[in-house]
């Protein structure tokens, strides 16, 4: 079967979040056809979206995986409600776990439930850095590399902790 390198947001701000990062790392590396190929720093960012809601932790995974995209965003949305995660109207809310797949492959998905590569990607500070420290080459399918792409993202606040 052919094996494809995906990466994957990891967010958090309720609940502890260093420890909701480090149990989802460990529930992602323990999905079947899965393995851990690289695991950014922690990054602290002041909230995206509505204000009264405190600081997120943030962090971005790189995995092989045979898994195909969806069925892949289907595991990841479980180990979410197993994190406590509550699907809430309010955009941009508070949450135990966020899991987004940023990249997979080189692909480029468009469905209804599944958008790759992830809208936010080069906007957001918070997914772009830790995502270019673990892959500073990586070529984001018609948008340039993670390292080119970070000229032009400023840091917003985000902090890398050690
Ligand atoms: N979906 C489509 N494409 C993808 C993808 N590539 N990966 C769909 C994951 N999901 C994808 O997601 C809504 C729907 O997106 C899913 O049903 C899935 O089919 P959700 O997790 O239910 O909702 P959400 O996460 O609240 O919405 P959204 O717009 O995805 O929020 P974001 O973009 O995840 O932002 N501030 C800081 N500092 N750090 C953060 O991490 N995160 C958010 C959430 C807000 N503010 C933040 C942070
Ligand atoms: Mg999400």
């Amino acid at each position: 079967m052919t094996k494809e390198i995906a990466y994957i947001g990891l967010g958090s701000n309720l609940a502890t979040p260093e420890i909701q990062i480090n149990t989802a790392r460990n529930a992602i590396t323990a999905l079947p056809e899965v393995s851990e190929v690289a695991f950014s720093s922690l990054y602290r960012s002041p909230p995206m979206g509505p204000q009264d809601q405190p600081d997120y932790i943030n962090a971005v995974m790189a995995i092989t995986t045979g898994l195909p995209a969806i069925q892949l965003l289907r595991q990841l949305q479980q180990i979410e409600l197993d994190h406590g995660r509550v699907r809430k109207d309010e955009r941009w809310g508070a949450r135990t776990l966020d899991l987004d797949i940023l990249l997979y492959g080189q692909q480029m998905i468009d469905q209804p439930d599944l958008i790759v590569p992830h809208y936010g990607l080069k906007e957001r500070a918070f997914v772009l850095y830790p995502l270019q420290e673990i892959a500073p080459e990586l070529e984001v399918p018609g948008q340039g590399t993670t390292t080119e792409l970070l000229a032009s993202c400023p840091l917003d606040g985000l902090v890398r902790l050690s």
